[in-house]
Protein backbone atom coordinates (compact mmCIF):
# COMPACT_ATOMS: atom_id res chain seq x y z
CA UNK A 1 0.00 0.00 0.00
CA UNK A 2 1.24 3.37 -1.01
CA UNK A 3 -0.56 5.33 2.17
CA UNK A 4 0.44 3.98 5.86
CA UNK A 5 -2.65 4.68 7.20
CA UNK A 6 -4.27 2.48 4.96
CA UNK A 7 -2.17 -0.58 6.00
CA UNK A 8 -3.03 0.81 9.39
CA UNK A 9 -7.09 0.98 8.66
CA UNK A 10 -6.27 -2.45 6.80
CA UNK A 11 -4.24 -3.84 9.99
CA UNK A 12 -7.56 -2.86 12.06
CA UNK A 13 -10.21 -4.60 10.11
CA UNK A 14 -8.21 -8.24 10.37
CA UNK A 15 -8.22 -7.25 14.40
CA UNK A 16 -11.59 -6.87 14.73
CA UNK A 17 -13.19 -9.47 12.12
CA UNK A 18 -10.91 -12.43 13.25
CA UNK A 19 -10.72 -15.37 10.46
CA UNK A 20 -12.96 -13.58 7.66
CA UNK A 21 -10.31 -14.19 5.18
CA UNK A 22 -12.81 -13.46 2.34
CA UNK A 23 -13.33 -10.39 4.06
CA UNK A 24 -9.90 -9.41 4.73
CA UNK A 25 -9.20 -9.99 0.91
CA UNK A 26 -12.22 -7.87 -0.35
CA UNK A 27 -10.81 -4.99 2.25
CA UNK A 28 -7.19 -5.02 0.88
CA UNK A 29 -8.45 -5.09 -2.59
CA UNK A 30 -10.26 -1.48 -2.09
CA UNK A 31 -7.81 -0.10 0.38
CA UNK A 32 -4.71 -1.03 -2.41
CA UNK A 33 -6.55 1.69 -4.86
CA UNK A 34 -6.95 4.08 -2.18
CA UNK A 35 -3.81 5.69 -1.83
CA UNK A 36 -4.36 8.39 -4.59
CA UNK A 37 -7.58 9.41 -3.18
CA UNK A 38 -6.14 10.31 0.39
CA UNK A 39 -3.63 12.00 -1.03
CA UNK A 40 -5.89 14.67 -3.21
CA UNK A 41 -8.90 14.69 -0.38
CA UNK A 42 -6.69 14.83 2.80
CA UNK A 43 -10.49 15.71 5.10
CA UNK A 44 -12.00 12.31 3.79
CA UNK A 45 -9.15 10.81 5.92
CA UNK A 46 -9.06 13.09 8.65
CA UNK A 47 -13.33 12.17 8.83
CA UNK A 48 -12.82 8.79 9.25
CA UNK A 49 -14.64 7.64 5.89
CA UNK A 50 -12.64 4.33 5.08
CA UNK A 51 -12.99 2.99 8.53
CA UNK A 52 -16.93 4.10 8.70
CA UNK A 53 -17.01 1.99 5.00
CA UNK A 54 -15.34 -1.02 6.32
CA UNK A 55 -17.75 -1.15 9.54
CA UNK A 56 -21.18 -2.10 8.58
CA UNK A 57 -23.87 -0.12 9.48
CA UNK A 58 -26.11 -3.43 11.09
CA UNK A 59 -25.06 -7.36 10.67
CA UNK A 60 -28.17 -9.86 11.74
CA UNK A 61 -27.35 -13.63 12.55
CA UNK A 62 -29.95 -15.72 13.11
CA UNK A 63 -31.03 -19.52 14.07
CA UNK A 64 -33.23 -21.22 11.02
CA UNK A 65 -35.26 -24.15 11.95
CA UNK A 66 -37.21 -25.93 9.32
CA UNK A 67 -38.42 -29.69 9.17
CA UNK A 68 -37.54 -32.21 6.35
CA UNK A 69 -39.63 -34.50 4.33
CA UNK A 70 -39.02 -37.33 6.72
CA UNK A 71 -39.72 -34.81 9.54
CA UNK A 72 -36.75 -34.35 10.80
CA UNK A 73 -35.80 -30.83 12.51
CA UNK A 74 -32.61 -28.97 10.68
CA UNK A 75 -30.98 -26.16 12.16
CA UNK A 76 -29.16 -23.47 9.63
CA UNK A 77 -27.95 -20.42 10.54
CA UNK A 78 -28.90 -17.14 8.73
CA UNK A 79 -27.21 -13.23 7.59
CA UNK A 80 -27.86 -9.86 6.05
CA UNK A 81 -25.01 -7.59 6.72
CA UNK A 82 -26.58 -4.54 5.71
CA UNK A 83 -23.44 -2.87 5.01
CA UNK A 84 -23.83 1.00 3.67
CA UNK A 85 -27.42 2.96 2.74
CA UNK A 86 -25.46 6.41 1.90
CA UNK A 87 -26.55 6.03 -1.35
CA UNK A 88 -30.12 3.81 -1.07
CA UNK A 89 -31.68 1.74 0.47
CA UNK A 90 -29.56 -1.70 1.39
CA UNK A 91 -29.47 -4.08 -2.20
CA UNK A 92 -27.97 -6.93 -2.80
CA UNK A 93 -28.58 -10.77 -3.41
CA UNK A 94 -29.25 -13.87 -0.59
CA UNK A 95 -26.76 -16.68 -0.90
CA UNK A 96 -27.98 -20.23 -0.14
CA UNK A 97 -24.51 -22.53 0.02
CA UNK A 98 -22.97 -24.83 2.44
CA UNK A 99 -19.82 -22.69 2.46
CA UNK A 100 -21.76 -19.55 3.82
CA UNK A 101 -20.36 -17.94 6.63
CA UNK A 102 -19.98 -14.34 8.10
CA UNK A 103 -16.58 -13.71 6.14
CA UNK A 104 -18.88 -14.68 3.27
CA UNK A 105 -21.42 -12.58 3.49
CA UNK A 106 -19.38 -9.68 4.83
CA UNK A 107 -16.80 -9.67 1.53
CA UNK A 108 -20.11 -9.94 -0.75
CA UNK A 109 -21.64 -6.92 1.01
CA UNK A 110 -18.57 -5.03 0.95
CA UNK A 111 -18.19 -5.61 -2.65
CA UNK A 112 -21.39 -4.60 -3.56
CA UNK A 113 -21.52 -1.02 -2.01
CA UNK A 114 -18.69 -0.12 -4.43
CA UNK A 115 -20.69 -2.16 -7.47
CA UNK A 116 -24.30 -0.73 -6.55
CA UNK A 117 -22.62 2.89 -6.37
CA UNK A 118 -20.87 2.20 -9.87
CA UNK A 119 -24.38 1.80 -11.56
CA UNK A 120 -25.55 5.13 -10.80
CA UNK A 121 -28.59 4.02 -9.05
CA UNK A 122 -29.88 4.96 -5.95
CA UNK A 123 -28.81 1.35 -4.23
CA UNK A 124 -27.04 0.94 -0.84
CA UNK A 125 -24.94 -2.09 -0.65
CA UNK A 126 -26.16 -5.53 1.57
CA UNK A 127 -25.67 -8.98 1.28
CA UNK A 128 -27.69 -12.12 3.21
CA UNK A 129 -28.00 -15.83 3.16
CA UNK A 130 -27.44 -19.19 4.63
CA UNK A 131 -25.04 -22.25 5.12
CA UNK A 132 -28.66 -24.22 3.38
CA UNK A 133 -27.92 -26.06 0.47
CA UNK A 134 -30.46 -25.97 -1.72
CA UNK A 135 -29.15 -29.06 -3.81
CA UNK A 136 -30.26 -32.25 -2.87
CA UNK A 137 -33.52 -30.90 -1.29
CA UNK A 138 -37.18 -31.55 -2.52
CA UNK A 139 -39.44 -28.25 -3.64
CA UNK A 140 -41.57 -28.76 -0.41
CA UNK A 141 -38.07 -28.82 1.53
CA UNK A 142 -37.19 -25.29 0.37
CA UNK A 143 -40.08 -23.93 0.68
CA UNK A 144 -40.34 -24.74 4.42
CA UNK A 145 -36.69 -23.52 4.81
CA UNK A 146 -37.22 -20.10 2.77
CA UNK A 147 -40.88 -19.53 5.21
CA UNK A 148 -38.42 -20.35 8.25
CA UNK A 149 -36.11 -17.87 7.11
CA UNK A 150 -37.94 -14.80 6.11
CA UNK A 151 -39.98 -14.75 9.02
CA UNK A 152 -36.79 -14.00 10.59
CA UNK A 153 -35.83 -11.83 7.71
CA UNK A 154 -38.90 -9.78 6.90
CA UNK A 155 -38.75 -7.09 10.38
CA UNK A 156 -35.57 -6.09 8.37
CA UNK A 157 -36.96 -5.56 5.26
CA UNK A 158 -38.82 -2.63 2.99
CA UNK A 159 -39.11 -1.12 -0.22
CA UNK A 160 -37.02 1.50 1.20
CA UNK A 161 -35.05 -0.32 4.05
CA UNK A 162 -33.54 -3.28 2.53
CA UNK A 163 -34.14 -5.37 -0.91
CA UNK A 164 -32.41 -8.87 -1.10
CA UNK A 165 -32.57 -10.55 -4.58
CA UNK A 166 -31.23 -13.82 -5.43
CA UNK A 167 -27.43 -15.07 -5.53
CA UNK A 168 -25.51 -18.69 -5.29
CA UNK A 169 -28.80 -21.07 -4.43
CA UNK A 170 -31.27 -18.37 -4.44
CA UNK A 171 -32.98 -17.91 -7.89
CA UNK A 172 -36.57 -17.53 -9.15
CA UNK A 173 -38.11 -20.66 -6.95
CA UNK A 174 -36.51 -19.31 -4.11
CA UNK A 175 -37.42 -15.58 -4.34
CA UNK A 176 -40.95 -16.99 -5.04
CA UNK A 177 -41.04 -18.58 -1.33
CA UNK A 178 -39.62 -15.88 0.08
CA UNK A 179 -41.97 -13.26 -1.55
CA UNK A 180 -45.11 -15.42 0.00
CA UNK A 181 -43.63 -15.53 3.14
CA UNK A 182 -43.16 -11.89 3.31
CA UNK A 183 -46.21 -10.93 1.73
CA UNK A 184 -48.37 -13.41 4.10
CA UNK A 185 -46.61 -11.99 7.56
CA UNK A 186 -46.77 -8.03 5.92
CA UNK A 187 -50.29 -8.06 4.92
CA UNK A 188 -49.17 -5.81 1.64
CA UNK A 189 -48.43 -6.40 -1.27
CA UNK A 190 -45.18 -4.84 -1.63
CA UNK A 191 -44.02 -5.60 -4.81
CA UNK A 192 -40.84 -3.74 -4.56
CA UNK A 193 -39.24 -5.41 -1.31
CA UNK A 194 -37.31 -8.34 -3.04
CA UNK A 195 -36.04 -8.57 -6.77
CA UNK A 196 -35.31 -11.37 -9.24
CA UNK A 197 -39.23 -12.16 -8.69
CA UNK A 198 -41.35 -14.12 -11.65
CA UNK A 199 -42.25 -12.01 -14.37
CA UNK A 200 -46.40 -12.68 -13.76
CA UNK A 201 -46.05 -11.15 -10.00
CA UNK A 202 -43.93 -8.14 -10.23
CA UNK A 203 -40.81 -9.38 -12.02
CA UNK A 204 -38.51 -7.27 -14.94
CA UNK A 205 -37.94 -8.64 -18.38
CA UNK A 206 -34.28 -9.25 -18.90
CA UNK A 207 -33.12 -9.30 -14.95
CA UNK A 208 -32.50 -13.16 -15.52
CA UNK A 209 -30.39 -12.50 -18.27
CA UNK A 210 -28.74 -9.39 -16.74
CA UNK A 211 -25.82 -10.54 -15.08
CA UNK A 212 -24.28 -12.36 -18.12
CA UNK A 213 -25.44 -10.17 -20.68
CA UNK A 214 -23.75 -7.26 -18.61
CA UNK A 215 -20.46 -8.98 -18.50
CA UNK A 216 -20.27 -9.85 -21.68
CA UNK A 217 -21.24 -6.19 -22.49
CA UNK A 218 -18.23 -5.13 -20.08
CA UNK A 219 -16.54 -7.22 -22.27
CA UNK A 220 -17.07 -6.16 -25.37
CA UNK A 221 -16.09 -2.56 -24.09
CA UNK A 222 -13.11 -3.75 -23.03
CA UNK A 223 -12.15 -5.21 -26.35
CA UNK A 224 -12.98 -2.23 -28.25
CA UNK A 225 -10.88 0.12 -26.83
CA UNK A 226 -8.11 -2.36 -27.76
CA UNK A 227 -9.32 -2.34 -31.33
CA UNK A 228 -10.57 -5.73 -30.91
CA UNK A 229 -14.05 -7.64 -31.01
CA UNK A 230 -15.54 -10.38 -29.07
CA UNK A 231 -16.76 -12.11 -32.60
CA UNK A 232 -14.91 -15.15 -33.75
CA UNK A 233 -13.19 -15.75 -30.01
CA UNK A 234 -12.55 -18.82 -28.10
CA UNK A 235 -14.26 -18.59 -25.02
CA UNK A 236 -14.60 -20.27 -21.60
CA UNK A 237 -17.13 -19.84 -19.13
CA UNK A 238 -17.07 -21.55 -15.60
CA UNK A 239 -20.13 -22.00 -13.53
CA UNK A 240 -23.31 -23.23 -15.32
CA UNK A 241 -25.89 -21.63 -13.17
CA UNK A 242 -27.59 -18.17 -14.25
CA UNK A 243 -24.90 -15.80 -14.77
CA UNK A 244 -22.51 -18.59 -16.63
CA UNK A 245 -25.69 -19.02 -19.17
CA UNK A 246 -26.60 -15.74 -20.20
CA UNK A 247 -23.20 -14.98 -20.46
CA UNK A 248 -23.20 -17.55 -22.84
CA UNK A 249 -25.91 -16.72 -24.61
CA UNK A 250 -24.88 -12.73 -24.99
CA UNK A 251 -21.55 -14.38 -26.08
CA UNK A 252 -23.02 -16.50 -28.81
CA UNK A 253 -25.43 -13.74 -29.60
CA UNK A 254 -22.38 -11.57 -30.35
CA UNK A 255 -19.96 -14.37 -32.17
CA UNK A 256 -18.16 -15.67 -29.94
CA UNK A 257 -17.81 -19.42 -29.39
CA UNK A 258 -17.91 -21.11 -25.60
CA UNK A 259 -15.80 -24.07 -25.34
CA UNK A 260 -16.24 -25.26 -22.13
CA UNK A 261 -18.61 -24.31 -18.94
CA UNK A 262 -18.46 -26.29 -15.30
CA UNK A 263 -20.33 -27.10 -11.90
CA UNK A 264 -18.12 -27.71 -8.75
CA UNK A 265 -17.79 -31.71 -10.09
CA UNK A 266 -15.93 -31.17 -13.06
CA UNK A 267 -16.24 -29.09 -16.48
CA UNK A 268 -17.83 -30.08 -19.98
CA UNK A 269 -15.77 -29.24 -23.29
CA UNK A 270 -17.77 -29.20 -26.21
CA UNK A 271 -15.43 -28.12 -29.71
CA UNK A 272 -18.10 -26.69 -31.63
CA UNK A 273 -19.41 -24.75 -28.95
CA UNK A 274 -21.81 -24.93 -26.28
CA UNK A 275 -25.46 -26.15 -27.37
CA UNK A 276 -27.43 -23.71 -24.65
CA UNK A 277 -30.91 -25.24 -25.59
CA UNK A 278 -29.79 -28.24 -23.84
CA UNK A 279 -27.55 -26.76 -21.66
CA UNK A 280 -30.43 -24.67 -20.40
CA UNK A 281 -32.82 -27.71 -20.42
CA UNK A 282 -30.07 -29.80 -17.99
CA UNK A 283 -29.72 -26.65 -15.83
CA UNK A 284 -32.78 -24.80 -15.53
CA UNK A 285 -35.29 -27.15 -16.24
CA UNK A 286 -33.98 -30.13 -14.71
CA UNK A 287 -31.86 -28.83 -12.15
CA UNK A 288 -29.47 -31.99 -12.94
CA UNK A 289 -25.41 -32.00 -12.93
CA UNK A 290 -23.04 -31.06 -15.68
CA UNK A 291 -22.34 -34.13 -16.74
CA UNK A 292 -25.89 -34.90 -17.78
CA UNK A 293 -25.23 -32.79 -20.45
CA UNK A 294 -22.04 -34.82 -22.16
CA UNK A 295 -24.45 -37.52 -22.02
CA UNK A 296 -27.24 -36.45 -23.86
CA UNK A 297 -25.52 -34.29 -26.36
CA UNK A 298 -23.98 -37.39 -27.67
CA UNK A 299 -22.00 -35.79 -30.17
CA UNK A 300 -18.08 -35.07 -29.21
CA UNK A 301 -18.84 -33.07 -26.02
CA UNK A 302 -16.68 -34.56 -23.30
CA UNK A 303 -16.64 -34.19 -19.33
CA UNK A 304 -13.90 -34.33 -17.63
CA UNK A 305 -14.34 -34.63 -13.61
CA UNK A 306 -12.52 -32.77 -11.32
CA UNK A 307 -10.82 -30.86 -14.50
CA UNK A 308 -9.55 -27.71 -14.30
CA UNK A 309 -11.22 -25.34 -16.84
CA UNK A 310 -8.13 -23.00 -16.95
CA UNK A 311 -6.27 -24.97 -18.42
CA UNK A 312 -8.47 -25.50 -21.84
CA UNK A 313 -7.19 -22.59 -23.96
CA UNK A 314 -8.90 -19.53 -24.66
CA UNK A 315 -8.73 -15.89 -26.28
CA UNK A 316 -11.81 -14.62 -23.51
CA UNK A 317 -12.33 -16.47 -19.93
CA UNK A 318 -15.45 -15.26 -17.87
CA UNK A 319 -15.67 -16.57 -14.29
CA UNK A 320 -19.13 -16.66 -13.72
CA UNK A 321 -19.28 -19.59 -10.38
CA UNK A 322 -17.87 -18.65 -6.82
CA UNK A 323 -14.54 -16.63 -5.53
CA UNK A 324 -10.67 -17.09 -6.04
CA UNK A 325 -11.55 -19.93 -8.61
CA UNK A 326 -8.94 -18.65 -10.36
CA UNK A 327 -5.30 -18.54 -8.58
CA UNK A 328 -1.84 -17.60 -9.77
CA UNK A 329 -0.75 -20.72 -11.50
CA UNK A 330 -4.34 -20.62 -13.32
CA UNK A 331 -3.88 -17.01 -14.44
CA UNK A 332 -0.35 -17.69 -15.90
CA UNK A 333 -1.60 -20.52 -17.51
CA UNK A 334 -4.54 -18.97 -19.16
CA UNK A 335 -1.73 -16.03 -20.24
CA UNK A 336 0.51 -18.45 -21.58
CA UNK A 337 -2.32 -20.26 -24.01
CA UNK A 338 -3.05 -17.03 -25.47
CA UNK A 339 -5.76 -15.32 -23.07
CA UNK A 340 -6.29 -11.71 -24.25
CA UNK A 341 -9.03 -11.02 -21.85
CA UNK A 342 -10.94 -11.67 -18.49
CA UNK A 343 -14.03 -10.44 -17.25
CA UNK A 344 -15.82 -11.73 -13.91
CA UNK A 345 -19.39 -12.62 -14.13
CA UNK A 346 -18.55 -14.14 -10.98
CA UNK A 347 -18.33 -12.03 -7.33
CA UNK A 348 -13.88 -12.19 -6.70
CA UNK A 349 -12.89 -14.87 -8.55
CA UNK A 350 -9.36 -14.45 -9.19
CA UNK A 351 -7.17 -14.21 -5.91
CA UNK A 352 -4.91 -11.36 -5.56
CA UNK A 353 -1.64 -13.04 -7.17
CA UNK A 354 -4.09 -14.46 -9.97
CA UNK A 355 -4.64 -10.19 -10.71
CA UNK A 356 -1.25 -9.55 -10.43
CA UNK A 357 -0.19 -12.48 -13.05
CA UNK A 358 -3.10 -10.40 -15.51
CA UNK A 359 -2.09 -7.27 -15.13
CA UNK A 360 1.40 -7.94 -15.29
CA UNK A 361 0.33 -9.32 -18.66
CA UNK A 362 -1.59 -6.41 -20.03
CA UNK A 363 -4.28 -8.97 -19.98
CA UNK A 364 -7.92 -6.98 -20.19
CA UNK A 365 -8.53 -8.09 -16.83
CA UNK A 366 -12.33 -6.44 -15.53
CA UNK A 367 -13.29 -7.18 -11.56
CA UNK A 368 -16.24 -8.36 -10.90
CA UNK A 369 -17.51 -5.57 -8.95
CA UNK A 370 -17.91 -3.59 -12.33
CA UNK A 371 -18.05 -6.30 -14.81
CA UNK A 372 -21.34 -8.16 -13.01
CA UNK A 373 -22.87 -4.96 -11.36
CA UNK A 374 -25.73 -5.47 -14.58
CA UNK A 375 -27.49 -7.89 -12.28
CA UNK A 376 -27.83 -5.50 -9.66
CA UNK A 377 -28.60 -2.73 -12.03
CA UNK A 378 -31.09 -4.22 -13.32
CA UNK A 379 -32.70 -5.05 -9.80
CA UNK A 380 -32.77 -1.16 -9.48
CA UNK A 381 -34.94 -1.17 -12.84
CA UNK A 382 -36.91 -3.87 -11.53
CA UNK A 383 -37.78 -1.38 -8.45
CA UNK A 384 -38.44 1.27 -10.59
CA UNK A 385 -41.46 -0.35 -12.92
CA UNK A 386 -42.57 -1.30 -8.99
CA UNK A 387 -42.35 1.89 -7.84
CA UNK A 388 -44.15 3.26 -10.69
CA UNK A 389 -46.41 -0.22 -11.05
CA UNK A 390 -45.21 -0.38 -15.08
CA UNK A 391 -43.33 -2.95 -16.88
CA UNK A 392 -41.22 -2.36 -19.71
CA UNK A 393 -40.60 -4.16 -22.92
CA UNK A 394 -37.39 -6.74 -23.40
CA UNK A 395 -35.95 -4.11 -25.56
CA UNK A 396 -36.61 -1.16 -23.69
CA UNK A 397 -35.17 -2.86 -20.48
CA UNK A 398 -32.06 -4.68 -22.46
CA UNK A 399 -31.05 -0.83 -23.84
CA UNK A 400 -31.23 0.54 -20.50
CA UNK A 401 -29.04 -2.11 -19.17
CA UNK A 402 -26.44 -1.38 -22.46
CA UNK A 403 -26.46 1.86 -21.48
CA UNK A 404 -25.53 1.15 -17.54
CA UNK A 405 -23.22 -1.28 -18.47
CA UNK A 406 -21.02 1.11 -21.28
CA UNK A 407 -21.22 4.24 -18.54
CA UNK A 408 -19.58 1.94 -16.55
CA UNK A 409 -16.74 0.69 -18.45
CA UNK A 410 -16.17 4.37 -19.19
CA UNK A 411 -16.36 5.54 -15.65
CA UNK A 412 -13.76 2.68 -14.54
CA UNK A 413 -11.61 3.57 -18.09
CA UNK A 414 -11.76 7.34 -17.50
CA UNK A 415 -11.57 7.34 -13.26
CA UNK A 416 -8.02 4.79 -14.24
CA UNK A 417 -6.33 7.20 -16.54
CA UNK A 418 -7.44 10.64 -14.14
CA UNK A 419 -5.15 9.16 -11.20
CA UNK A 420 -2.62 7.90 -14.14
CA UNK A 421 -3.17 4.06 -14.26
CA UNK A 422 -4.85 3.77 -17.84
CA UNK A 423 -6.27 0.47 -18.48
CA UNK A 424 -6.41 -0.64 -15.04
CA UNK A 425 -9.93 -1.36 -14.14
CA UNK A 426 -9.42 -2.32 -10.43
CA UNK A 427 -7.99 1.29 -9.36
CA UNK A 428 -10.86 3.04 -11.65
CA UNK A 429 -13.35 0.64 -10.38
CA UNK A 430 -12.66 1.00 -6.86
CA UNK A 431 -11.81 4.70 -6.47
CA UNK A 432 -15.00 5.61 -8.82
CA UNK A 433 -17.31 3.77 -6.53
CA UNK A 434 -15.61 4.79 -3.48
CA UNK A 435 -15.54 8.81 -4.29
CA UNK A 436 -19.72 8.43 -4.41
CA UNK A 437 -20.03 6.80 -1.46
CA UNK A 438 -17.58 8.98 0.62
CA UNK A 439 -19.16 12.25 -0.77
CA UNK A 440 -22.47 11.28 -0.20
CA UNK A 441 -21.30 9.80 3.97
CA UNK A 442 -19.68 12.96 4.40
CA UNK A 443 -22.69 15.23 3.55
CA UNK A 444 -24.48 13.52 6.47
CA UNK A 445 -22.16 14.04 9.11
CA UNK A 446 -21.13 11.87 11.60
CA UNK A 447 -23.46 8.85 10.80
P1 LIG B 1 -26.04 -20.25 -9.37
O1 LIG B 1 -26.37 -20.88 -8.09
O2 LIG B 1 -27.10 -20.09 -10.40
O3 LIG B 1 -24.83 -21.03 -10.08
C1 LIG B 1 -23.61 -21.15 -9.44
C2 LIG B 1 -22.67 -21.96 -10.32
O4 LIG B 1 -21.36 -21.87 -9.78
C3 LIG B 1 -23.03 -23.44 -10.34
O5 LIG B 1 -22.65 -23.99 -11.57
C4 LIG B 1 -22.19 -24.00 -9.20
O6 LIG B 1 -21.87 -25.36 -9.32
C5 LIG B 1 -20.94 -23.16 -9.30
N1 LIG B 1 -20.35 -23.03 -7.95
C6 LIG B 1 -20.92 -22.46 -6.86
N2 LIG B 1 -20.12 -22.55 -5.79
C7 LIG B 1 -19.04 -23.20 -6.19
C8 LIG B 1 -17.85 -23.61 -5.55
N3 LIG B 1 -17.63 -23.34 -4.23
N4 LIG B 1 -16.92 -24.26 -6.30
C9 LIG B 1 -17.14 -24.52 -7.63
N5 LIG B 1 -18.26 -24.15 -8.28
C10 LIG B 1 -19.18 -23.52 -7.59
O7 LIG B 1 -25.40 -18.84 -9.00
P2 LIG B 1 -25.19 -17.54 -9.92
O8 LIG B 1 -24.95 -17.93 -11.33
O9 LIG B 1 -26.28 -16.59 -9.60
O10 LIG B 1 -23.84 -16.93 -9.29
C11 LIG B 1 -22.56 -17.19 -9.82
C12 LIG B 1 -21.59 -16.11 -9.38
O11 LIG B 1 -22.05 -14.84 -9.88
C13 LIG B 1 -21.44 -15.90 -7.87
O12 LIG B 1 -20.13 -15.50 -7.59
C14 LIG B 1 -22.40 -14.74 -7.59
O13 LIG B 1 -22.03 -14.05 -6.41
C15 LIG B 1 -22.15 -13.90 -8.82
N6 LIG B 1 -23.19 -12.92 -9.17
C16 LIG B 1 -24.48 -13.30 -9.32
C17 LIG B 1 -25.43 -12.36 -9.68
C18 LIG B 1 -26.84 -12.73 -9.95
O14 LIG B 1 -27.61 -11.84 -10.32
N7 LIG B 1 -27.25 -13.96 -9.78
C19 LIG B 1 -25.08 -10.94 -9.85
C20 LIG B 1 -23.66 -10.66 -9.74
C21 LIG B 1 -22.77 -11.64 -9.39
P3 LIG B 1 -22.62 -26.43 -8.38
O15 LIG B 1 -24.00 -26.55 -8.94
O16 LIG B 1 -21.79 -27.67 -8.53
O17 LIG B 1 -22.59 -25.88 -6.99
O1 LIG C 1 -23.81 -9.97 -6.48
C1 LIG C 1 -24.79 -9.38 -6.95
O2 LIG C 1 -24.71 -8.25 -7.43
C2 LIG C 1 -26.09 -10.07 -6.92
N1 LIG C 1 -26.17 -11.22 -6.49
C3 LIG C 1 -27.33 -9.36 -7.39
C4 LIG C 1 -27.89 -8.49 -6.29
C5 LIG C 1 -29.22 -7.86 -6.59
O3 LIG C 1 -29.72 -7.22 -5.66
O4 LIG C 1 -29.75 -7.96 -7.69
Amino acid sequence: MIDERLEQIYQDVVQRNPAEREFHQAVREVLDSLGPVLAKRPELAERKIIERICEPERQIIFRVVWQDDCGAVRVNRGFRVQFNSALGPYKGGLRFHPSVYLGIIKFLGFEQIFKNALTGMPIGGAKGGSDFDPKGHSDDEVMRFCQSFMTELYRHLGEYRDVPAGDIGVGGREIGYLFGQYKRIANEYESGVLTGKGLGWGGSLVRKEATGYGAVFFADDMLKVRNDTLEGKTCVVSGAGNVAIYTIEKLQQLGAKVVACSDSNGYVYDECGIDLDLLKQVKEVERLRIDAYAERHGNGARYVPAGNIWEIPCQVAMPSATQNEINGRDAATLVKNGCIAVCEGANMPTTPEGIRVFQDAKVAYGLGKAANAGGVATSALEMQQNASRDSWTFEYTEARLATIMREIHRTCYETAGEYGAPGNYVLGANIAGFLRVADAMDAFGLV
